[in-house]
């Protein structure tokens, strides 16, 4: 039988979850974005895992589609790409930003394609030095997807959005962070310690207010100042009712670290 096309492995609150096709930089297939879907709901409904890594195996984070598998040869006169961006990929985006615990990518390597923009779709982003972030779509006549035109507009802007796109231009970890589309570039030896206690740190935090936090801040960029004001009412109204806020307040009057259980 062949390995995993995703691993999924439960540590002390928290799962790292790594795509597992090395030989082709885990670019995906149907069989590894069923495996991913399946693993990111056990995650999702699990309440004892209270955040993620998501990672590749091998030197490659992700090549994004796996072209043998759309290869316009065998698809027939009227390919329809845009059923497996509804199929797959949209649901995939949605999956990491409305999961409710934070979800850490750490690209190990390259990131291309769609590859670029699932990780981008993660709420912290750490990539190796050595990794690229390739918008690697013009190449092969297709436009970005995956989020990619969102996230590189709102992020970026349309003149580095437009010359990342239209010139497939490779994006060092460096300065992809240093252009803010990602949170930190460390060295590639670090990565996944760095990740790891990101992570552990997060299993230990108040998961409801990640949650809600995550929800607020996507929220804004779609909504207006009077909008989003709205949003911060009705979202901390629900965490002041939290058990974590109780403990938080408590344990600030006390002097004493906080016990959070994310409730
Ligand atoms: C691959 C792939 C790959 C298969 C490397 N597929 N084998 C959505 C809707 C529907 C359809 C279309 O797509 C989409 C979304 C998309 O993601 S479109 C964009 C798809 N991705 C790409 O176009 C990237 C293609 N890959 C590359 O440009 C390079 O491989 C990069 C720049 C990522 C890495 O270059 P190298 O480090 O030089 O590695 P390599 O090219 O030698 O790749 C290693 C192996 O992996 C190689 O196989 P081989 O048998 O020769 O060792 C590649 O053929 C295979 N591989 N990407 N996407």
């Amino acid at each position: 039988m062949s390995e995993d096309v995703v691993l999924h492995e439960r540590r002390g609150g928290f799962s790292v979850v790594t795509l597992n096709r090395p030989d082709r930089l885990n670019a995906f297939n149907e069989e590894q974005h069923h495996k991913l879907r399946a693993v990111l709901e056990d995650c999702a409904s699990d309440e004892t895992c209270r955040a993620l890594v998501l990672t590749g195996a091998g030197r490659g984070f992700c090549a994004g589609q796996d072209l043998a598998d759309r290869d316009p040869a065998m698809l027939g006169d009227t390919p329809d790409l845009g059923l497996t961006l509804e199929t797959f990929y949209g649901p995939l985006v949605r999956r990491l930003r409305t999961m409710e615990k934070p979800v850490i990518c750490a690209v190990n390597g390259v990131a291309a394609g769609a590859g670029a923009n699932i990780a981008l779709a993660c709420d912290i982003v750490l990539a190796a030095r050595s990794a690229k972030f390739i918008q690697a779509f013009s190449k092969i006549g297709l436009i970005p997807d995956a989020g990619g035109t969102w996230w590189l507009t709102r992020h970026l802007g349309e003149a580095r959005a437009k010359a990342l796109t239209l010139m497939a231009h490779p994006l060092p970890a460096e300065e992809a962070a240093d252009w803010g589309l990602i949170w930190r570039a460390v060295d590639d030896d670090r990565l996944m310690d760095e990740a790891l206690t990101l992570a552990a740190a997060f299993a230990k935090g108040p998961t409801r207010a990640y949650a809600l936090t995550k929800e607020a801040i996507q929220a804004a960029s779609s909504n207006d100042l009077d909008a989003q004001l709205g949003v911060e009412i009705r979202l901390q109204r629900e965490a002041g009712r939290t058990e974590d806020y109780r403990e938080g307040v408590a344990a600030f009057l006390q002097k004493r670290q906080p016990a959070f259980k994310g409730k």
